[in-house]
């Protein structure tokens, strides 16, 4: 079967006001491919204005979410606060929420199913870290984030999986699309084990670190390559060029 290909931009902790209007303006008048479905996810406070004025065929994601609906957790949003305001999508287990905010990974399965019970769709992020691709230790580490996803979540309709190795995450070295291949190969292969044969064929899966224009055809060609998620290119011009890898 195929996998419909989905690119998204993750702006990180960048953009403003004036930034924002004028890169949801060059989206707005860019040629897109009709065949992948695009997603675009700007810090919290920008969210209502880009999904208010960004064309209707792309969708826009939290880059975070608590594993709760309310309550005394100052500084937190909630996934049913998303939904709200008519996000669609977020973003969870980024490796920089993995890294800096020191989130567990049981603590972004139990995220990943609260966001999939509140109605939004999810991307949730795996990805070993260069020590860890270093000493072999790559398949370990993505059953171990994927196992905790698994645990908690029983329908992946809305599951999209992102594979970042970081060492590669803003980097410039991007995986080489075998590197690629042979990880997303293996995570099909597991939720093939573990989950289902039906989730494994349907679940997509996207590659993210330091995909850019120039990469982004090759990579695309691998056969469990899925998508793209985008750093720092889908704050530029060529996030158009990416979303058109396939096309
Ligand atoms: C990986 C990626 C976006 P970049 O974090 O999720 O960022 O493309 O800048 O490496």
């Amino acid at each position: 079967m195929s996998r419909k290909f989905i690119v998204g931009g993750n702006f990180k902790l960048n953009g403003s006001n004036e930034f924002l209007t004028k890169l949801v303006e060059d989206l707005n008048k860019g040629n897109l491919d009709s065949n992948v479905e695009i997603v675009v996810s700007p810090p919290f406070v920008y969210l209502d204005k880009v999904r208010q004025s960004i064309r209707k065929d792309i969708a826009v994601a939290g880059q975070n979410c608590y594993l709760k609906s309310s309550g005394a957790y100052t500084g937190e949003v909630a996934a049913e606060m998303l939904k709200d305001i008519g996000i669609e999508w977020v973003i969870l287990g980024h490796s920089e929420r993995r890294e800096i905010f020191k989130e567990t990974d049981e603590e972004i399965g139990q995220k990943v199913a609260h966001a999939l019970k509140a109605g939004l769709k999810v991307i949730a992020c795996i990805g070993e870290k260069l020590d860890e691709r270093v000493n072999n230790k790559t398949n370990e580490v993505v059953e171990r984030q994927l196992k905790a996803i698994a645990d908690s979540v029983s329908d992946w309709t809305n599951v999209v999986i992102a594979y970042e190795p970081v060492w590669a995450i803003g980097t410039g070295k991007v995986a080489t699309p075998q590197q690629a291949q042979e990880v997303h190969k293996h995570i099909r292969e597991w939720l093939h084990k573990n989950v289902s044969p039906n989730v494994a064929e349907k679940t997509r899966i996207m590659y993210g670190g330091s995909v850019n224009g120039g990469n982004a055809a090759t990579l695309s060609k691998e056969p469990d390559v899925d998508g793209f998620l985008v750093g720092g290119a889908s704050l530029k011009p060529e996030f158009v060029t990416i979303c058109n890898a396939r096309a």
